[in-house]
């Protein structure tokens, strides 16, 4: 397995250029992950130049990226709006080829639709209709281009259109590619999935990604409120050696504060070098539990 952390963990803003991304390449690389998850959009709106040097200094540092999209709604594969899934659709081409550019093979999140859902319209059928016939387009790029899309399930308040494991299997099934996989997330997982083990059991082989965070997005081990031994049976079981990254949110306030619905400090009122020093001892906590036994 891999670990690493999505690039917002120290700001409350979801801002960050290639200058900043660079900053943050050698920060976890000192920490001493494998990959940074940083956004689609961003990837979407940098330069080829960027792209190519953001590469090479990741390379340096031997870090990895992945690629996290919670997409605008101009952008929804489940638009009733054909002219808005076209949107979509060329977006993500876009983002698909600019990932070859960075060497980044995967690209995951709230892919089928917009995110987070305003639940203006729920209807779930159609839904699943339009966006499986979108993401059969988007598929066949990733497919020619090598790249895995790894659709995440997401809790009630977020989405109503994929909230279990076997949701999502079914979801698979029908866009029927190989490049087509499920992200789970712990902290979704532990409001909507009734066993833990058994949600990373049924999506088995499909499981192309996985996110890590306490019940309250804290850092893994910060509270334990996740049981993170049947987490990683689960994962040994299905033999998943793939990434695990961390979505931790401590910090209040600014536009990730509210995206995130943080209204309070969980961060123990930690400085740079205390936020350094809690996301160490996860690191650390994460690769014990998750080590092959
Ligand atoms: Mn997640």
């Amino acid at each position: 397995m891999k670990f690493g952390t999505l690039f917002s963990y120290w700001n409350t803003e979801w801002n960050c250029d290639a200058a900043g991304y660079a900053r943050l390449i050698e920060k976890v690389a000192a920490i001493g992950f494998d990959l940074l998850e940083i956004s689609a959009d961003h990837v979407h709106r940098m330069s080829e130049e960027e792209l190519v040097r953001l590469r090479e200094h990741a390379a340096a540092h031997r870090i990895g990226f992945t690629i996290n999209s919670g997409p605008a709604k101009e952008f929804d594969l489940a638009s009733v709006e054909a002219a808005t899934r076209q949107n979509g659709i060329a977006y993500f081409e876009t983002i698909l080829q600019k990932m070859v550019v960075l060497g980044a093979d995967s690209l995951a999140g709230a892919i089928y639709s917009y995110w987070p859902a305003d639940f203006v319209s729920t209807d779930k059928e159609g839904a699943w209709e339009r966006s499986i016939a979108a993401l059969k387009l988007v598929a066949k790029t990733a497919e020619r281009l090598g790249i895995t899309i790894s659709l995440e399930v997401l809790n009630r308040n977020e989405t109503y259109i994929l909230t279990t494991s076997a949701e999502a299997v079914e979801y698979c099934r029908r866009i029927d590619s190989p490049s087509m996989k499920i992200l789970l997330d712990t902290y979704h997982m532990n409001i909507e999935e009734d066993d833990l083990l058994e949600a990373i059991r049924t999506a088995g082989p499909l499981l192309g990604h996985f996110h890590v965070g306490e019940n309250n997005r804290k850092l893994p081990g910060m509270n334990n409120s996740i049981d993170w031994k049947r987490v990683a049976e689960g994962l040994h079981e299905i033999g998943y050696d793939g990434n695990v990254v961390m979505e931790p949110f401590l910090l209040a306030g600014g536009a990730v504060g509210h995206s995130i619905r943080v209204w309070r400090d969980l961060s123990d009122g930690a400085d740079t070098a205390g936020m350094d020093q809690h996301i160490t001892r996860s690191l650390q906590f994460l690769r014990a539990e998750f080590a092959a036994r």
